[in-house]
């Protein structure tokens, strides 16, 4: 939450960049203020300075100077060069993804925030992140533009409808941190917010195991893929099927039927799910039904979860989709923690809420 700092303007530093982020605002507020009161001091003086003492004086001409013009093109130049190079810097820390992180998918919806985690835990605007680990939002919107922002992480990011958009921090400090959508987003905008809760690993850990659910995404993926969906009458591993095998496809470069080659990623599996016309992979035809209005965005996530993890050895932390299944629901009858411990955890979550949204599995 908020610090007790002796200026109460600025929320915790509670990421891993959230300094680099504070720093830059400051040099640049303080290149303002040195430029901007230099300035009116200079008014000042130079209206006392020149004052009129003589009438009608006609003061020595001056015609250029080199050292001049040479030196206030130089500076400012000096000083936007580090306010761009610093800029830039900042930016790529914040926006390029790491490849070790853990992902957290991520739904806006008019008014609130449904997460669910690689275990297959569900919240609804709360998240649950332990400490000192990196954590990587894959997000997008049932509706309209929402937008994620955790002030004391200093961090975010627009989330779209029809496309997935990422974000990612390292939380620094165990706490309980604002979240919020900052993007107008209709009536109850306002509202649309909650917790972003930091936890010691231990914690995290009984968190995790005092909130089992039954499938992860990808099982949830699968399932849907397989039985609910049918995808799998027409994608079959052996390639023999009337749609593209999609084994190994995320992460590749797939080639188009109109020429083109495009980079198989989250939005990718998106669109051939619900506008499947859109982008035609190279050799088949164009006889997958569209999706549209059958899947909800969770599902979706879903279905993505399982078709990443169809190729373990994509490049970013995609392939630990499918492996990484911590002990959450083998925790919950072998090491259960006491069970202290484990209410006081669980105090913060509704499960009532999560158990409801697992048993509609999506919404
Ligand atoms: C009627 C058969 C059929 C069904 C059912 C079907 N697809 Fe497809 N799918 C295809 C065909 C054919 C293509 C290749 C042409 C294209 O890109 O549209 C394709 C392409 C795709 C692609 C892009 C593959 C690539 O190599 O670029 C994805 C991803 C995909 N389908 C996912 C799904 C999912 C998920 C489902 C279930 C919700 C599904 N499909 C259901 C026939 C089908
Ligand atoms: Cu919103």
């Amino acid at each position: 939450m908020q610090n007790n700092s002796w200026i109460p303007l600025f929320p915790d530093q509670a990421s891993s960049f959230a300094w680099q982020v504070d720093a830059l605002y400051f040099y640049i507020i303080a290149v303002c203020l040195f430029f901007g009161i230099g300035v009116v001091i200079a008014v000042f003086w130079f209206a006392m300075k020149y004052r009129e003492t003589e009438k009608y004086a006609s003061p020595e001409e001056i015609h250029g100077s080199n050292v001049l013009e040479i030196t206030w093109t130089a500076i400012p130049f000096i000083i936007a060069m580090t306010i761009f190079v610093f800029g830039t810097y900042v930016f790529f820390t914040l926006y390029r993804m790491p490849a070790d992180a853990t992902e957290v998918y991520v739904v806006g919806k008019q008014w609130m925030w449904k997460f669910q985690h690689e275990t297959g835990q569900r919240e609804i605007n709360e998240l649950h992140i332990p400490v000192n680990t990196k954590i990587k939002l894959v997000m997008t919107t049932e509706d309209v533009i929402h937008d994620v922002f955790i002030p004391a992480f200093r961090t975010k990011a627009d989330v779209v409808p029809g496309r997935y958009t990422y974000l990612w921090f390292e939380a620094t400090k165990p706490g309980k941190y604002h979240l919020y959508c900052a993007e107008y987003c209709g009536l109850n905008h306002s509202g649309m917010g909650g917790w972003v809760y930091v936890m010691e690993q231990r914690d995290y850990d009984n968190w995790l195991a005092g909130n089992v659910s039954n499938q992860t995404p990808v099982e949830a993926g699968q399932d849907l893929f397989q039985n609910k969906l049918g995808c799998a009458s027409c994608h079959q591993d052996t390639g023999s099927g009337r749609g593209p095998s999609l084994k190994g496809l995320f992460g590749k470069d797939q080639k188009l039927s109109n020429g083109q080659t495009i980079k198989v990623d989250e939005s990718y599996i998106h669109e051939s799910i619900l506008n499947p016309q859109a982008q035609i992979a190279e050799g088949f035809q164009p006889i997958m039904p569209t999706f549209k209005g059958q899947v909800t965005e969770d599902q979706i996530n879903q279905l993505v979860a399982y078709i990443k993890s169809l190729n373990p050895s994509a490049a970013n932390s995609t392939g630990s989709n499918s492996t990484a299944k911590p002990n959450a629901p083998a925790a919950n009858t072998a090491t259960k923690p006491p069970a202290t411990t484990n209410t006081n955890t669980n105090t913060t979550v509704k499960p009532a809420a999560n158990t409801a949204s697992n048993a509609r599995g999506n919404k």
